[in-house]
């Protein structure tokens, strides 16, 4: 079995540690949310999108401006930041992948970590992909909450009486494997948007946020150390929302999409931009209007799971758990909205790989900045591993953020990573991005952009003469890999 690293990471990062708290005892909160577009927040600039309770939160935590996921979708992503291994290792490429036959063996993940170092675990929602794909891992959980449970599982019963989501009662699919029909129920779903139907307390995810609420009144009482996941479902399609955060946003005011078709040279992906989209919009382009629509419903959406983190952070606070817990925030990888004719995931551009992802250690020194040094998703298990004092077990591929929690100004890594399950990889430093195609699915086999003139990602460069060297530059990082860009004396 392969053997860790820790001891490394605790001498290297003794000089910032001295100015952390002792986190060996704390909490820890994850609050998971689906298919997020990093720019929608109002901390992160957005001038439109309403999201004051995590504005809030990030003002008191370490918002990482420059982070990134190791995969655009929920399977690979997860099981990247879950074990603090990048795709290639855990060999988890896409959403068909089931994570128990492809983790190699004696791999463990963050909750199993968590588990063995004596913290009462609790989920709420989904954390891993779906069950089937992580029984054994779901199994080590004491308490799961609004979710399938594993075989075998045999842990305590709902914490709160809720009804039964009104959602699946009031719109069932029809059975699975019936082939056209389910097909065709699950695309008209997913392109919905707009108002939901329901009211706010009808919704699964303002549920979850209820159960995370009394979870957290439990675990004020029994002083348990405690690891709590909670997810939400939302801002992924559909996009709809109770009608109140629909009302939220007029659709005449929210502005075209930037990179538009005609902005394009040298494209990856034309017959997608043209065609029709993964998730929403899967027939055929939007009309402009249906576009702003669409974003108008987005933000609704966001607006809504900001509410309900909320609850969850308020709670936290009013048990006095607060100043015990570390906080971690996260969407678990990015989205399009329009840009490059682009909805959904499933590209190698920055609108997928940006992630939003706010960590608050109580007591740490940089809470209240903003950090611009690159950090990538991989970086989470080193980091809790590091805090507190984790056998990680696994021979880890990311960086413990516990430096920069201390001094967010520091030199940090030089480049982020990610790739797709058909061989596609880009590498992205501050200036240029480099995305190298294997799997025919793109027109081109690479693209460059220079990202100082060029932030959208706009004009391929891969094949102008004058960009050669630089093309050949990034061609060579990528190849290196992430050990070509770790921090400084790392
Ligand atoms: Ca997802």
């Amino acid at each position: 079995m392969r053997h860790i690293i820790i001891p490394f990471a605790a001498i290297a990062v003794s000089a910032a540690a001295a100015d952390m708290p002792d986190t060996s005892k704390m909490n820890v909160l994850l609050i998971d949310i689906e298919d997020c577009n990093a720019a929608v927040w109002g901390c992160y600039g957005n001038p439109i999108c309403k999201t004051p309770n995590i504005d809030r939160f990030a003002s008191g935590a370490v918002r990482f401006d420059s982070a990134y996921c190791q995969a655009y979708c929920c399977n690979p992503t997860r099981t990247s930041f879950l074990t603090g291994l990048r795709p290639l290792t855990t060999g988890v490429l896409s959403n068909g992948h089931v994570m128990n036959q492809h983790l190699p063996t004696g791999v463990l993940t963050l909750p199993e970590m968590l588990k063995n170092k004596g913290l009462y675990t609790a989920v709420i929602g989904k954390l891993f992909h779906t069950v089937d794909y992580a029984d054994r891992q779901l199994a080590t959980f004491d308490r799961i909450e609004m979710y399938n449970k594993p075989k075998g599982w045999n842990g305590p019963g709902p914490i709160i009486d809720l009804p039964p989501a009104e959602r699946a009662r009031t719109n069932p699919p029809p059975p699975k494997g019936k082939g056209k029909g389910y097909g065709e129920w699950k695309r008209r779903q997913s392109d919905r948007y707009g108002d939901s139907g329901l009211a706010r307390e009808q919704e699964p995810d303002y549920q979850k946020a209820q159960v995370a609420a009394a979870l957290l009144k439990e675990f004020a009482k029994t002083k348990k150390q405690f690891f709590l996941a909670v997810a939400q479902a939302r801002p992924h399609t559909p996009l709809i929302a109770p009608k109140k955060y629909i009302d939220m946003y007029d659709p005449a005011k929210i502005p075209e999409p930037p990179a538009p078709a005609s902005s394009l040279r040298g494209f990856p992906y034309t017959k997608r931009a043209t065609g029709g989209n993964p998730d929403i919009f899967t027939k055929q382009q939007p009309t402009a209007q249906q576009a702003r629509e669409a974003i108008a419903a987005y933000y609704a959406c966001v607006s809504f799971v900001d509410d309900n983190a909320g609850v969850i952070l308020d709670a936290l606070q009013s048990e006095g758990l607060d100043k015990n817990t570390i906080v971690i925030f996260l969407g678990d990888h990015g989205f399009h909205l329009g840009d490059h004719n682009f909805w959904s995931k499933y590209s190698m551009l920055e609108a997928t790989r940006r992630v939003v992802f706010i960590v608050r250690v109580p007591g740490a020194p940089a809470n209240g900045k903003a950090c611009r040094g690159f950090v990538e998703f991989v970086d989470i298990v080193p980091t809790l591993a590091e805090l507190l004092g984790l056998d990680a077990k696994n021979a880890l591929e990311g960086t413990s953020l516990v430096p920069l929690l201390a001094d967010p100004d520091r030199p940090w890594k030089k480049a982020v990573f990610m790739v797709d399950g058909n061989g596609d990889q880009v590498v992205r430093t501050k200036d240029f991005s480099y995305l190298e195609f294997k799997s025919g699915k793109a027109d081109v086999p690479a693209a460059l952009y220079d990202l100082r003139k060029d932030p959208w990602e706009t004009i391929n460069l891969a094949e102008e003469p004058a960009f050669g060297p630089v093309r050949d530059q990034m061609a060579g990082l990528l190849k290196a890999g992430w050990k070509a860009a770790l921090p400084p004396g790392r």
